[in-house]
Formats: C-alpha cells, sequence, structure tokens
C-alpha cells in the first residue's frame, strides 16, 4: 500500500517561508554519516501528468549528527520556479516515515477520519511562490490532538531535493519504514484533494 498517498500538504499557512530558492539553513557538515538507506525507482514511472522534476529515480536516508538527511533525486532538474499546472495549487516532494506498524493515524493532512499509516511527513513545497520545507508529525492525532507541523531546513539544486530533520521531532525513533514521492495537489488540505505522480516505498532504517 501507498504509504503516501493523499499526504500532499497544501492551503497550509506557510510557517517560515523562506522565499525564494536554494533555500533554508541548508544541511549541516557536521558529523559524520553511520550508514545510508536508498530506495531506487525507474526513470519514466510516473502519472502521465508529472513532469521530469517529479519523476523520482532515487531516495536515501542518512543520519548527520543528530539529524535524519532524506534527499529525493528526480529525474530532471527543478526548475528555479515550476509552472503550476491549471488547477493545481502545491507541488510537493515528500518523505513518509512509519515509525509503528501498530498505528495508523487519521487525519491531517488527509480528511478527517482517513487513515494512513505515516507518522511522520517532511515535504518540499512549491506554492507557485515559494518553496519551503515542512515536517508533519501526525503521532497526536492518535490521541485527539492536531497534527504538530515544524519547517525544517532544506535544499532545492539541480536534480536534487533533501531535507534536515533533528531526531528528536520524530521522538528518536531508532528503527522505521520510509518511503519517497511527489504529488500535485488540487484542493487546499485538510483533504484527499491529491494526485499522486510518482513513489517509491520500501525503505528501512537503519538499511
Ligand atoms: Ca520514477
Ligand atoms: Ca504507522
Amino acid at each position: 500500500m501507498n504509504r503516501l498517498i493523499g499526504l500532499v500538504l497544501a492551503g497550509m499557512v506557510w510557517l517560515g517561508a523562506l522565499g525564494g530558492w536554494t533555500l533554508g539553513p541548508g544541511a549541516s557538515s557536521a558529523g559524520a554519516s553511520s550508514g545510508i538507506s536508498t530506495i531506487i525507482d525507474p526513470v519514466g514511472d510516473t502519472n502521465p501528468q508529472a513532469a521530469s522534476y517529479q519523476d523520482v529515480t532515487l531516495g536515501s536516508l542518512s543520519k548527520r549528527g543528530t539529524s535524519f538527511q532524506f534527499v529525493q533525486q528526480v529525474a530532471g532538474p527543478v526548475p528555479a520556479a515550476p509552472q503550476l499546472p491549471s488547477s493545481v495549487v502545491l507541488m510537493s516532494w515528500c518523505w513518509g516515515m512509519d515509525t509503528n506498524p501498530a498505528t495508523d493515524p487519521k487525519g491531517y493532512p488527509l480528511a478527517p477520519g482517513t487513515a494512513n499509516p505515516l507518522e511522520y511527513l517532511a515535504c518540499v513545497l512549491w506554492d507557485g511562490t515559494t518553496f519551503s520545507a515542512e515536517l508533519f508529525d501526525r503521532t497526536p492525532l492518535l490521541t485527539g490532538g492536531q497534527a504538530v507541523v515544524t519547517p525544517v531546513p532544506f535544499t532545492v539544486s539541480g536534480q536534487q531535493l533533501s531535507v534536515s530533520v533533528d531526531e528528536g521531532l520524530m521522538d528518536k525513533p531508532s528503527t522505521f519504514a520510509w518511503d519517497t514521492g511527489t504529488e500535485n495537489r488540487h484542493s487546499p488540505i485538510p483533504s484527499n484533494g491529491f494526485q499522486e505522480l510518482d513513489f517509491a516505498g520500501d525503505g528501512t532504517w537503519p538499511a
């Protein structure tokens, strides 16, 4: 099952919008990677509506210091200002994390009541004006609370996008399943108004 279905983020208040292109505090060079988990995905396997820069070719996950480094490579360079297709309000490049196989949080950013295995979701987002990146902590949904949204450092450069997520924002998971994908969003969240473009799954941390 595709864990990223519907987990596309639109209509949100852009917290910490940084207003530009290759942005964000960026990944620190401190510390050494202790290993890397990778997911390979074919070129040309997307929904026909996808641009080349929405065609995932590789996902990778490593750790640098206390931060998880999520990377996605795509088949074509991401433009400085991608043109949103008609009716699309948001493009996203996301990494989904299933830290507890026994739980399926319901709701945000999906429509209320819609369950999904992911406890956490990190996305680079393009709203037609600005790139940003957010971590969505969905674990509060399990106990009647609301998802927590936290801006995270990110990069968009050529055919690669990345986000850096401190392990503390994910309750320091020792192991989890992860995946990565791209989507176009047609309606504001919380809702299920999205179109999945490409998906690459079955990653595990640690590798
Ligand atoms: Ca692909
Ligand atoms: Ca889960």
